[in-house]
């Protein structure tokens, strides 16, 4: 059965793994935070007599049945962070799935297609800047070659990090065969937002994603001495960032949309001295994809015209944008109906999300008290994650049992 206690009991074993000092967690891809979970992962698969995978793209695929077999169930989410995010984000969908085959065994389910637990990989793009890596490049979403290029701040190339941890990045890309096998994908998620409490539910069920993206904005002024360089000399390029902020935030304000400036590097990073470069990273995300052009078109031109100002220049490069996402009506309405959850959108990205562009996919939220996300104030009940574990138990037997 899925209890509160049990959940906690393996939870806790993960609990530790990146736990950072200075608050939350951090684990991004491929890092010793990473290759814990990873093995973490192994060890519980292991515990369970799983088959463990581990795809070109360093996805890991734990076996319930015959991996080569057709219509394959997958569940399961990543285990991989945000800068100092909370516990629950990817790993509660992880756990989840471990603990609801362990139900559906005891119930003696014996499962007509094969079920999968799946863990992708860098789902946040905290490390390499796109998110949804791991699903992207398994559905051939992006380039490969463009991928291997890409460095952290470090400077580490992915290609490198992938090496380092003993996967060959020589085999990243499309797997089509892989992904054939795969019948329906379902992913279990904390709640990033506080829907399901005013719904009084612990479970929901996804119906959309909106679509969103990340743009760079690259903004270029003069390094100059902060004590002798005249007012009106001065070309900032920090003034232009600053508008950039305040203009996507009224942009998406008035549009009902969302928009976060929530990085930025400075250069050189000294208190005293006018800054000669800014790099400033929009999220932007809208409930169409024409708000959510248009807001982009809105903070440009805005950002552009204070940059005349300013005698900055600023350009604005798309890193990764991702289309709306509708999930499989079908197994929306069937899981919503089964487990009497109440169905909801959400502007959240997903590895669910990409995937729906091939497969039937559908989502599960587990309520979220505080409705804190990417941050350390994320939380769930253990009752409101054992009744995930038991929903999502429902659902793999409605589809496998
Ligand atoms: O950023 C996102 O939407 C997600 O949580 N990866
Ligand atoms: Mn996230
Ligand atoms: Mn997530």
């Amino acid at each position: 059965m899925a209890t509160p206690e049990r959940f906690r009991r393996l939870w806790e074993t993960l609990l530790p793994v990146g736990r950072d000092p200075a608050g939350g967690w951090v684990r991004y891809s491929w890092s010793e935070a990473d290759l814990a979970c990873r093995r973490w992962f192994a060890e519980q698969a292991a515990a369970r007599d799983l088959v463990l995978e581990t795809d070109r793209n360093g996805n890991l695929f734990a076996w319930w049945g015959d991996p080569r077999a057709p219509d394959a169930v997958v569940t399961g989410s990543h285990l991989d962070s945000v800068p100092h995010g909370g516990a629950y984000d990817g790993p509660l969908g992880v756990v989840s799935a471990l603990l609801a085959v362990d139900v559906l065994r005891e119930r003696g389910v014996r499962p007509r297609r094969p079920v999968a637990v799946a863990v992708f990989t860098e789902e946040e793009g905290s490390r390499f800047g796109v998110a949804c890596l791991g699903s992207r490049l398994l559905t051939g979403a992006i380039d490969p070659d463009h991928v291997r290029t890409l460095r952290d701040l470090d400077g580490v190339s992915l290609a490198g990090a992938m090496a380092a941890a003993g996967v060959a990045p020589e085999g990243i890309g499309p797997d089509p065969e892989r992904l054939a096998r795969i019948g329906a994908f379902v992913e279990l998620h904390i709640e990033q937002g506080r829907r399901l409490v005013e719904l009084d539910a612990p479970v929901g069920v996804a119906s959309a994603i909106w679509p969103h993206g990340r743009w760079r904005m690259d903004i270029t002024g003069e390094g100059n001495h902060a004590g002798t360089t005249r007012m009106s000399d001065r070309r900032d390029p920090m003034l232009t960032a600053a508008y950039a902020v305040l203009a996507a935030n009224k942009e998406a304000r008035l549009r009902g949309c969302h928009a976060t400036v929530g990085r930025i590097e400075v250069t050189p990073n000294a208190t005293n001295a006018v800054p000669a470069s800014v790099v400033a990273w929009l999220d932007a995300r809208a409930p169409d994809r024409a708000a959510l052009e248009a807001l982009v078109e809105a903070v440009r031109v805005r950002v552009r015209e204070r940059a005349g100002r300013d005698g900055t220049t600023v350009t604005m490069t798309a890193e990764s944008v991702t289309p709306p996402v509708e999930f499989d009506a079908g197994l929306r309405d069937r899981l919503s109906g089964l487990l009497g959850a109440p169905v909801l959108p959400t502007a959240a990205g997903h590895d669910a999300g990409v995937l729906a562009a091939h497969v039937p996919a559908a989502m599960l939220f587990v309520r979220n008290p505080t409705g804190v996300s990417h941050a350390p104030g994320e939380a769930a009940t253990d009752e409101d994650c054992a009744a995930g574990v038991a929903a999502l138990a429902d659902v793999l037997a409605e589809l496998a049992g």
